[in-house]
């Protein structure tokens, strides 16, 4: 739209507008019904893992959808188009999920199950548990497509999920509140800081689990634990050899 601050919309603009803004309003929409879609699942699994096992390996989970303001300002510093396209093409974070289990073998066995569902496309999983960031950061990432059926057939929506322990948690939103607040420019001091609570979170994290395995019996929580991190660690691999030998596909 060539409309410099302060002109009107002329008769022209105004339905390239209000095209543009139906269209970025339906982005948010099928982001939802996604975010929905993935909630339903995670539900099931809760539930599942429950009445089989007595035991829930989700402490809670956090949804949302990024509004139409965080959408735009994401697109802006990625240097994409203002179109719908560009961004659903290049935004892979606009619905996202963030469980949040209480031990790490939980993390591997939620991630698991989620993905290995048939109706879901796994488009790419990052092991930060595996592989820490350098500040310390710590999650397990994945994005997935999600089929929404709409009225006039299926749309695959791409939702973010990030898994990880309470600990890991904690950790992450006071390094993102601190991140914020300094604007990127954290002071030498409280990095060491924030470097040496990631190593008291990866203790407690350990000692938990320990303590959980002493009471519920170590051996078959291990047996989980290795099975779920080996398809992970699969899925990884598949994708390492994917974007290797091909273009980088969607939302990486
Ligand atoms: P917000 O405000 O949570 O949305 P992307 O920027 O998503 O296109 P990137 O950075 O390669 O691509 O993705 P990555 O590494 O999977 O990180 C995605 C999200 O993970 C981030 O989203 C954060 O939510 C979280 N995250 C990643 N690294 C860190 C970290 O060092 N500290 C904390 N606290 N969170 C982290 P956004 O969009 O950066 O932020």
């Amino acid at each position: 739209m060539d409309q410099s601050p302060g002109t009107p919309l002329d008769a022209v603009s105004l339905p390239f507008a209000r095209q543009l803004r139906d269209g970025f309003d339906r982005l948010v929409m099928e982001h939802q019904f996604a975010v929905d879609e993935v909630m339903t699942k995670v539900s099931i699994l809760q539930r599942e893992f429950m009445h089989l096992h007595h035991y829930n390996p989700i402490e809670h989970v956090n949804a949302r959808v990024k509004s139409l303001d965080s959408i735009l300002a994401k697109a802006v510093r990625k240097g994409l188009d203002p179109t719908v396209d560009d961004v659903r093409a290049n935004l892979s974070d606009i619905a996202g999920l963030r469980i949040t289990c209480s031990f790490i073998a939980d993390t591997y066995r939620v991630l698991d199950a989620l993905t290995s569902q048939d109706d879901l496309t796994v488009l790419s999983i990052k092991d930060y548990i595996a592989q820490p960031k350098p500040n310390g950061y710590k999650s397990l990432h994945a994005i997935l497509e999600v089929p929404v059926f709409l009225s006039d057939g299926p749309v695959p929506v791409t939702v973010e999920v990030q898994v990880r322990t309470i600990a890991m948690d904690f950790w992450a939103s006071l390094e993102h509140k601190i991140y914020y607040k300094y604007d990127g420019e954290v002071p030498h001091e409280l990095v060491d800081d924030l470097t040496e609570a990631a190593r008291v979170a990866q203790q407690l994290d350990e000692r938990m689990a320990k303590l959980h395995g002493e009471i519920h019996g170590s051996a078959e929580m291990t047996a989980h634990h290795a099975d779920a991190v080996s398809r992970i660690d699969g899925l990884v691999l598949q994708r390492l050899l994917a974007q290797s030998s091909g273009p980088e596909p969607r939302g990486t």
